[in-house]
Parts: C-alpha cells; structure tokens; sequence
C-alpha cells in the first residue's frame, strides 16, 4: 500500500512506515539506552512488594509471589524518550495498573509513582487506568534487567518515558497534581510527548 518501497531508509535509519509513529523531534533507537538518576537499587524479591497507599496511607500491598498470581498481559508498545530517542515496537509483560486500582479500590485524580531510589513521577489517574499503564516485570520474553527497572517498572508509553518509573513499589493516590523527580526540575507535569510537551510552558 505504501508508496514507498519497503526498503526506503530516511534520515537516521528512519523507515517510511516508521515515521508516522515518530513524534515531532525524535529519531528511533534500535539500542536500549540506560537512563537513571542514581545508581541500580537490588532490592532481593523476598523483600519486594508493590503498594497502592492514599495519602501515604497503605490500602493495598502485593508481595512478589502474590503479584506474579495476577493476569500479566504481553504489551507491545512505542516509547519515547525525552532525551529524542524513540524506540519502536518494544515487548513488555506486565500487570494492568486497572487491575491493581480495582482490587485496592481508589477515589482519587492523581498518582504519585514511588520507587526505590526515592525516584518519583507524577501522574493523573486517567493516564494510568483504561488499559494505558502496567507495572512491567518482563522485557523481550525474559525477567526485565536491573538496569531497565527490574524486577518491576511502571510502563506509561503515551508519555515521555521518564513518567515510566523504574524500580517502581507503587501508586500513591493524591487530591492534587504535585510534581515528582524530573517534574521539580522543569520538565513538563504533563509529558505528552505528541504535544513535544517536553518543559514546563510547553
Ligand atoms: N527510578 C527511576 N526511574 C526512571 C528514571 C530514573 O532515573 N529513576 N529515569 C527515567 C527516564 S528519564 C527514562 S528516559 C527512562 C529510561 O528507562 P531505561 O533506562 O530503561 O531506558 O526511565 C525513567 N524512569
Ligand atoms: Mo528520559
């Protein structure tokens, strides 16, 4: 159906059917390149729990074992980093940040993303529910590596991709939109990287 050939190369290795799935200001990565604010936390999975807390008060706890019980989907996605590079077609298995809200049960309009590291990201609860976010524990068919986020990260790939917190341990339910890690230091509340919301004002 394209006019263009299958073989056509653009700019930067850029396919012709790549393009359309590129947002403004990115090129696609065939790598995986590592971003972290801090060193690689090893937190033993015996000691490893994912929680849904409301104003810091805990309302759901899941320990490893319990959280490996539940339905774990394949998604495939597009991710897209604010630093430009976009990766194209990634494969993740993870659980539906739905169904992790639905068995704590929320009313509230905001997440704060918590990880160990302290790492933070805020979120609004219509970007983490109806199918858009997971908690992801697998890469590419194998248990997701340390450096990536391992054991788990929240996947939020319609946003930049700092929003997708590594080493995540849960979702902290909040009354208002407060800024978590990257947001403090003038990156964009929102991040929808369609909208090259890249910096506050943006
Ligand atoms: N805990 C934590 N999560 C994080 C970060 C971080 O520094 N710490 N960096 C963010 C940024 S800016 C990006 S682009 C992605 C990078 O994920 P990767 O290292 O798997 O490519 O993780 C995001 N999540
Ligand atoms: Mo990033």
């Amino acid at each position: 159906m394209s006019p263009v050939s299958r073989g056509f190369r653009g700019r930067r290795g850029t396919s012709a059917g790549q393009e359309s799935r590129l947002p403004p200001g990115q090129y696609v990565t065939e790598g995986f390149p590592v971003l972290s604010a801090g060193p690689t936390p090893h937190t033993p999975l015996q000691e490893w729990t994912f929680s849904i807390t409301a104003g810091g008060q805990p309302k759901k706890s899941w320990t490893w074992p319990e959280f490996q019980a539940l339905a774990a989907p394949t998604i495939t996605a597009d991710i897209h980093c604010v630093t430009r590079w976009s990766k194209l077609g990634t494969r993740w298995q993870g659980v539906s940040v739905d169904t992790l809200l639905d068995q704590a049960g929320y009313d509230a309009p905001y997440v704060m993303a918590f990880c160990d590291g302290g790492y933070t990201a805020n979120l609004s609860i219509a970007d983490v529910t109806g199918g858009q976010a997971w908690v992801a524990f697998g890469y590419a068919g194998e248990p997701l590596e340390p450096e990536h986020g391992g054991p788990a990260r929240l996947l939020v790939p319609h946003l930049y991709f700092w929003k997708s917190a590594k080493w995540v341990r849960g979702l902290d339910l909040r009354q208002t939109d407060e800024p978590g890690f990257w947001e403090t230091y003038g990156y964009n509340m929102y991040g929808d990287p369609w909208k090259e919301q890249r910096y506050a004002g943006d």
